[in-house]
């Protein structure tokens, strides 16, 4: 079973390492935050038997050999970067319990026919680059090289920039063949209130939704607030905050759990006593339906471009494009076996977040798991998770580990 002493000192230990202490868990890829927290990682990586290593895009991997000769393995956990002010749960509780397993692994003194890793994945909010699932999208080949040196963060950082100031190496293998690869297994925090409200321990996650982010770029003619009379004006504020104000109203009208947001919002030069002359935001389209975001995601490029007149030049640029996907049946019963075996209660679940399961799902036989998130909370400084369900989440994924590094 799993040791809650160990996971307590895990989630104390990776909670300290935010830009934000007392105002939630700011934790950006190659951050000093990062490189304290990977440090530590690594540590208890080795601690518990692995063989350590990074890729090319700072993702860690802690591998625990198998008796069969060049496996594929089973990989095990999540990300440890997090949006701007969030919890101390969203990925890290991931890749804590990928901890916990493989410290169970070496405490009943199990030697696996396929190798087992642990997994920590570096930018999957896009907190800082923007786009998101970086890492997982890196291994699995879906980001060019050449992309990593244009990619850039706020500051104009590229993210190869970014990894050799924390002292990284970018010039390690990113992809990853995925004949290396046996299964991946997520667990991952609700961040919905359906298992709270249930009373249910474990989410068996069967499909993660669509999304789709864009960036928009929103431009106009910077004036005098005060000596430009309100009809001589291309305020690009006015514009984007107009366009913004009809999202919900599409997403509304397509059903099927659409969903769509827009997180992101900068005014330029963002003065009092001058009209905006570039506002930059978001949009985060999901939904369960992949022709749904389509349909919406047609009728959002029209409604923009239908603002570019009278000195307003507007563009949209998608960051990231991915479908619905359904995870792998095999490991959804195998995990659906353990939450039977230990007697832990269990539902099947939709997922209306992102998640690296989803990019893996592509590659390899991808499951998830969900633990119930306190009033369905996350992405904010109160997300929460009990100790208790973290545990039961370990154990399940211990006896799934088990058999999937069995046959
Ligand atoms: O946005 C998401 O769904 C995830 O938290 N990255
Ligand atoms: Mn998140
Ligand atoms: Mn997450
Ligand atoms: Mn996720």
């Amino acid at each position: 079973m799993a040791n809650k002493e160990r996971l307590k000192q895990h989630l104390e230990t990776m909670s300290q390492y935010t830009a934000t202490p007392n105002e939630g868990m700011t934790r950006y890829s190659y951050s000093p935050e990062d490189v304290k927290t990977r440090k530590y990682m690594k540590e208890k990586m080795a601690e518990y038997g692995l063989t350590v290593r990074e890729d090319g895009l700072g993702n860690i991997f802690g591998k625990l050999e198998g008796k069969k000769e060049f496996a594929p393995s089973v990989l095990i956990g999540s990300h440890f970067d997090s949006v701007p002010h969030g919890g101390n749960y969203d990925g890290p509780a991931g890749v804590i319990a990928g901890l916990e397993v493989a410290a169970l692994f070496q405490e009943h003194n199990i030697k696996p026919t396929y190798p087992l890793e642990v997994i920590a994945m570096i930018e999957e909010e896009g907190s800082r680059f923007g786009g998101g699932l970086m890492g997982s999208r890196g291994i699995n080949g879906l980001i060019g090289e050449e992309d990593f040196h244009t990619i850039r963060d706020k500051d104009g950082i590229s993210v190869i920039e970014a990894m050799q100031e924390a002292g990284l190496d970018p010039t390690l293998p990113k992809h990853r063949d995925p004949k290396t690869m046996k299964a991946f297994l997520e667990l991952h925090i609700e961040q919905g209130p359906i298992l709270e409200e249930e009373n249910i321990s474990i989410g068996v996650v069967d499909t993660i939704v669509g999304l789709t982010q864009f960036e928009v770029t929103i431009e106009g003619k910077a004036g005098h607030a005060g000596t430009t009379p309100m009809d001589r004006r291309s305020d690009a504020l006015i514009t984007a905050a107009t366009i913004v104000s009809q999202l919900p109203k599409l997403a509304k009208a397509e059903g099927n759990g659409t969903v769509i947001t827009t997180g992101q919002f900068a005014v330029y030069p963002n003065g009092s006593n001058v009209i905006p002359d570039k506002v930059i935001f978001s949009i985060d389209l999901r939904s369960g339906e992949e022709a749904s975001i389509q349909r919406v995601m047609e009728k959002v490029k029209a409604l923009i471009e239908s603002y570019q007149k009278d000195g307003i030049k507007t563009s949209i640029e998608q960051q990231l494009y991915i479908q619905p996907k359904e995870l792998s049946k095999e490991v959804r019963s195998s995990l659906k076996e353990s939450t039977g075996k230990l007697g832990i209660s269990s539902i099947p679940m939709l997922s209306g977040a992102g998640h690296d399961a989803m990019v893996f799902s592509d590659y390899t036989e991808a499951g998830m798991i969900f633990i119930p998130s306190k009033d369905g909370l996350s992405h904010c400084p109160e997300e929460w998770s009990d100790l208790e369900h973290l545990a039961q989440g370990v154990d399940v994924l211990f006896e799934t580990a088990k058999r999937l590094t069995e046959a």
